[in-house]
C-alpha cells in the first residue's frame, strides 16, 4: 500500500491520541475493553473533526487548480461545511456552501448556533435551501459551483461529507496506518473498530487501510443515514476507488463492508430516547461529549452491541470519535434537565 505518494497539507496537530475508557467499559460490558481515538481534538481549527483529514489530502489539488473558493455542501447544522469553511479562511480562499434542510428538527435556534454560527463566523457565504436529505450530488451543489463562476470567481467543489472526491478516502486510510503505529507502542492490537457512516469516505478509507492487515471486516460501520443501501453503495464505491489509488493489491470483499443499520432511527439528525441515553452515559462516566446526529447514534450502537454481546469476552475496541459536539447546540431542549 502507498499512501506517501499523496501529498497532504496539514490542517491538524498530527497523530490524534488513544484514550482508555474504564468507566465507560465497565457500565456496558465488564468483559470489555472501550478505547476512544479522539480526531474530535485532531485541529486548532473550529474545533476540528473527521473532516480534516480527508481534506488534508483535497487542498493541494484545490490550490493547484487555481481556485479562490471551495464550494460545498451539508444540512444547517454540517460539521463538514464548517470544517470547509475553516479550512478555506486558514488557506486564504473564500468559501460557499449550501445549507439543505436535510433535518425535521425544529428547535427556534437551529439555524444560528453551533456549527452554522461558527462558519458564518469564519466569513463563509452559507446558503439556506429548503432541499431534504440526500447524500449523493445535488443540483443546489452544482448551482453553487456555477454561482461562483457567474461572479467572476474560480470554484472547486467538495463534494457532501468530502465523500465522492477521488481523494475523498485517503485521510481515514491514514488513521489506519496511524494506529497500527499506535500498537506498536501499547503493546496490543483491536479487535474491531467502531465508526459512524454517512457519506462515507470515513469507514471506506479505514476498511481500506485495514484491510492491509485483513481487519477491514473488524470495521463495524454504524448507519446514522436512515438511507442504508444508499450509504453502502456509496461506501464501496470510495473503497473500491480508494484501494486501487493506494495501491492494496487486492479487490475488498463484499462480506469485508460492515455496516449495521438498527441505529438511524427515527430519521438522520434526529436522535432517538436510546441515542440520547448513550450521549448521557458517556459523557456522565467519561465526559466523552458526542452529538444527537452523529456520535451519539454510534455510541448507542456501541452499548448496545455490547451488552448484546456482539463482541467477544476481553475484545478490545476503538470507538472512533469522529467530532461533531457543536450540534448539540441545536438541540438544547433534549437536554434541559442533563
Ligand atoms: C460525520 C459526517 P462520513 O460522512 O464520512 O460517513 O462521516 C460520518 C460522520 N461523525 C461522522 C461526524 C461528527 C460527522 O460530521 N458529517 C457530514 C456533515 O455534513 O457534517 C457529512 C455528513
Amino acid at each position: 500500500m502507498n499512501l506517501q505518494k499523496f501529498e497532504r497539507y496539514p490542517l491538524t496537530f498530527g497523530k490524534t491520541p488513544i484514550d482508555y475508557l474504564p468507566r465507560l467499559s465497565k457500565e456496558i460490558n465488564g468483559n470489555l475493553q472501550i478505547y476512544a481515538k479522539r480526531d474530535d481534538c485532531n485541529s486548532g481549527l473550529a474545533f476540528g473533526g473527521n473532516k480534516l483529514r480527508k481534506l488534508e489530502y483535497i487542498v493541494p489539488d484545490a490550490i493547484a487548480s487555481g481556485a479562490d473558493t471551495l464550494v460545498s455542501i451539508g444540512g444547517v447544522q454540517s460539521n463538514h461545511t464548517r470544517m470547509v469553511a475553516a479550512t478555506a479562511a486558514k488557506i486564504g480562499m473564500k468559501c460557499r456552501l449550501v445549507q439543505e434542510k436535510w433535518v425535521p428538527h425544529f428547535d427556534g435556534v437551529y439555524d444560528r448556533v453551533g456549527n452554522i454560527l461558527l462558519t458564518r463566523l469564519m466569513g463563509a457565504d452559507s446558503r439556506l435551501v429548503e432541499d431534504g436529505f440526500d447524500i449523493g450530488i445535488r443540483k443546489s451543489y452544482e448551482e453553487a459551483i456555477q454561482s461562483v463562476k457567474d461572479e467572476g470567481g474560480k470554484p472547486y467543489g467538495i463534494p457532501a461529507g468530502a465523500s465522492v472526491h477521488k481523494y475523498g478516502g485517503l485521510g481515514y486510510v491514514g488513521f489506519a496506518e496511524e494506529v497500527r503505529e499506535q500498537e506498536k507502542e501499547l503493546g496490543f492490537k483491536f479487535d474491531y473498530f467502531i465508526v459512524c457512516v454517512v457519506t462515507g469516505s470515513t469507514q471506506a478509507g479505514m476498511i481500506v487501510g485495514f484491510a492491509e492487515d485483513n481487519r477491514a471486516d473488524r470495521v463495524i460501520g454504524i448507519d446514522a443515514s436512515g438511507t442504508y443501501e444508499q450509504t453502502r453503495a456509496q461506501v464501496k464505491q470510495i473503497v473500491d476507488n480508494t484501494a486501487e489509488m493506494v495501491e492494496l493489491g487486492r479487490k475488498v470483499r463484499d462480506d469485508e463492508i460492515v455496516i449495521i443499520s438498527d441505529y438511524a432511527y427515527p430519521a438522520y439528525g434526529v436522535p432517538s430516547e436510546e441515542t440520547n441515553e448513550a450521549i448521557r452515559l458517556a459523557a456522565k462516566t467519561e465526559a466523552l461529549i458526542t452529538d444527537p446526529v452523529y456520535e451519539g447514534k454510534s455510541m448507542q450502537g456501541l452499548i448496545d452491541l455490547a451488552k448484546k454481546n456482539f463482541f467477544p469476552e476481553r475484545s478490545k475496541i476503538l470507538y472512533a470519535h469522529l467530532g461533531g459536539a457543536p450540534a448539540l447546540n441545536g438541540y438544547s431542549y433534549y437536554y434541559k434537565d442533563g
